[in-house]
């Protein structure tokens, strides 16, 4: 594993860092506004008080904190494997390129000593799961992986009951960020409740650092609800996952393509709306996980 300068110094003097992935980069929007969004991000980051480590694997070799021209080259470059906890011991033992999902950067992330990890949503259990047994395997990880995910909940592309009662058993709090309502994504709000409703990034932080406390292994989920400003109208961006969802079923997708596949066709049937609400909600959780990953170290 390569561990950039910056990032090795700041982790030996205990400062804040934040972990990013790089499936949202190569299979979750389209170039060149991939690259744009994550450096923005890591900007943003930065002006928060913390040190971004955008994880990637390059010929076989997982990087804690990739360069500006690597992430370009992340956005640029097509048929970058996506992996996840499944893929992770192929690409690297046959030195592949490699974009970490939530799961393989979380798993990543905790080796370099990383305890946040920024996103925009989380994959989750996925409608139909009952028959097709699709379920990400970022919520597994949730539950053993000893990094915290800050998002913007998951999206509505999922069932999102079904992924919080898989979170509930795997022993994973949800959180709130000022909200009693699971957020969901493009929008503020879905119609399920949150374990918590948390006022500050140092409430948030408190909670982490007992999870530790008590050994308790697994993350927190920290939900953060996209600006005001730039929510998505509840009931036409539903109608539009749901054309993505028939649109999926009729091209027969499966398996890991389904979540890259269904982001692409929002884009695609919201003429770009749904990219740019997303980029603006990561913007809003990096600066929310840089300050909650602040408090944390003078907690330690
Ligand atoms: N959800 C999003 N944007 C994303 C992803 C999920 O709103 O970019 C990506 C993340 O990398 C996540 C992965 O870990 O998709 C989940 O894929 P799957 O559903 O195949 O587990
Ligand atoms: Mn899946």
């Amino acid at each position: 594993m390569k561990i950039s300068e910056r990032v090795k110094k700041a982790l030996s003097e205990g400062k804040p860092v934040i972990a990013l992935e790089t499936t949202i980069i190569s299979h979750g929007m389209p170039y060149p506004k991939n690259v744009e969004c994550a450096l923005a991000v890591e900007k943003t980051i930065e002006e928060n008080g913390a040190i971004p480590a955008t994880i990637g694997i390059i010929e076989g070799e997982p990087i804690i904190g990739m360069s500006h021209e690597e992430i370009e080259l992340f956005g640029k470059t097509k048929g970058i494997e996506k992996v996840s906890r499944r893929d992770l011991p192929i690409i690297c033992a046959e030195k592949k390129w490699g974009a970490t999902t939530v799961s393989a950067t979380m798993i990543l992330a905790e080796l370099a000593g990383i305890e946040f990890f920024v996103t925009g949503g989380i994959g989750g259990v996925h409608r139909k799961a009952q028959e097709t047994f699709d379920i990400s395997a970022d919520l597994d990880e949730l539950g053993k992986t000893n990094v915290s995910v800050i998002c913007a909940g998951p999206k509505a592309i999922l069932d999102l009951n079904l992924t919080m009662e898989y979170l509930e058993t795997k022993g994973v709090p949800v959180i709130g960020y000022n909200t009693d309502k699971l957020p969901a994504f493009f929008t503020r709000t879905s119609d399920l409740r949150v374990d918590y409703n948390a006022k500050t990034p140092l409430d948030i932080a408190k909670i982490v650092k007992s999870k530790r406390d008590y050994k308790l292994n697994g993350g927190v989920l920290i939900t953060n609800p996209i600006p005001e400003e730039y929510s998505m109208d509840p009931a036409y961006i539903n109608k539009e996952i749901d054309k993505a969802l028939v649109e999926m079923e009729k091209a027969g997708v499966k398996g890991k393509d389904e979540t890259p596949y269904l982001l692409a066709k929002i884009v695609e049937l919201t003429q770009g709306k749904s990219l740019e609400a997303n980029i603006h909600l990561i913007l809003n959780n990096a600066k929310l996980g840089a300050q909650i990953a602040s408090e944390y170290v003078k907690l330690k």
